[in-house]
Formats: C-alpha cells, structure tokens, sequence
C-alpha cells in the first residue's frame, strides 16, 4: 500500500497507519520515499495509455510517499481496498479513507494492490525480496 503524496503532505500517514492497524493488519515494511519516474512508469505501467497517465506520474512523483507493505489473513489486499473505498473520493462513503479524507480523484490519497499478483509485483518494485 502507498499513502501517497497528497496524505503525507497532508500529514495524514499516522491516521492511514492506525486505521490498518485498528482493523488487525501487521505492518510488516515502510518508508519515507520519494518515488522516482522511473519506478512510478513501472508501477502504474497498466495505465500507460490512459488521458491521465502523465499527470499521474507526476502526481505520484512530486513528493515523498509512504510506502508500506502489510500483512494479514489470506486476501489482505481485498482488506486494504475496503479500507481505502473507491477509486474516486467524491463517491466513497464516510468510514474509508478516501471517503474520509478526499474530495477529487487526482488527489485519492492511498494506492492498494488489487489483487495477489499486483500485490506481489509491486512489492517486487518497492521492497524487493521481500515477498
Ligand atoms: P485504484 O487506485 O483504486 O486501484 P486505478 O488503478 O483504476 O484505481 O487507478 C489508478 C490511479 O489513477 C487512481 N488511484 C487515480 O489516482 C488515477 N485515476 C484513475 N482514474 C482516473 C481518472 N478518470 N482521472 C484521473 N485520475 C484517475
């Protein structure tokens, strides 16, 4: 999981950590990082001919990130996703994150694989030999 630049700028990495820890999930990796464009290419390579590719490279890139890796039951990453809400924090209900805290979808607050081969490979990209 990423709290991206928008919630460390935000100063919103402590409430994003107590709520995955509230709900019983084990922070297992973390760190401070400034994501290169290089390493943001690869991330959000899925998204290399969207309209907003661009603007989300250098979104992700303006600042430093939270990246995190945590640890749960079986399908952590459907845990994390439920804790986020939806893509789109105009959308998302009270209680997530997003709902919580975010207003615009360029500004959504939290990255989370969206599902085990996602999760392995960008655990791959960010902590490797970690997984
Ligand atoms: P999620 O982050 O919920 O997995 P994805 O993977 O569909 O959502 O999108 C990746 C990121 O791309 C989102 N977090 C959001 O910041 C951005 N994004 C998605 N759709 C749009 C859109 N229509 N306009 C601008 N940015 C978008």
């Amino acid at each position: 999981m990423i709290a991206k630049p928008d919630a460390v700028t935000r100063g919103l990495v402590g409430e994003i950590l107590r709520r995955l820890e509230q709900k019983g999930l084990k922070l297992v990796a973390g760190e401070l990082r400034t994501i290169d464009e290089k390493t943001a290419e690869r991330h959000y390579a899925e998204h290399v001919d969207k309209s907003f590719y661009r603007d989300l490279v250098a979104f992700i890139t303006r600042a430093p990130s939270f990246v995190m890796v945590v640890e749960g039951p079986e399908d952590t990453w459907r845990i994390v996703r439920i804790l986020m809400g939806p893509t789109n924090p105009a959308e998302a209900p009270p209680g997530t994150m997003r709902g919580d805290f975010g207003t615009v979808i360029a500004e959504n607050l939290v990255h989370g694989s969206d599902g085990p081969d996602s999760a392995k490979r960008e655990i791959d990209i960010f902590f490797p030999g970690l997984a």
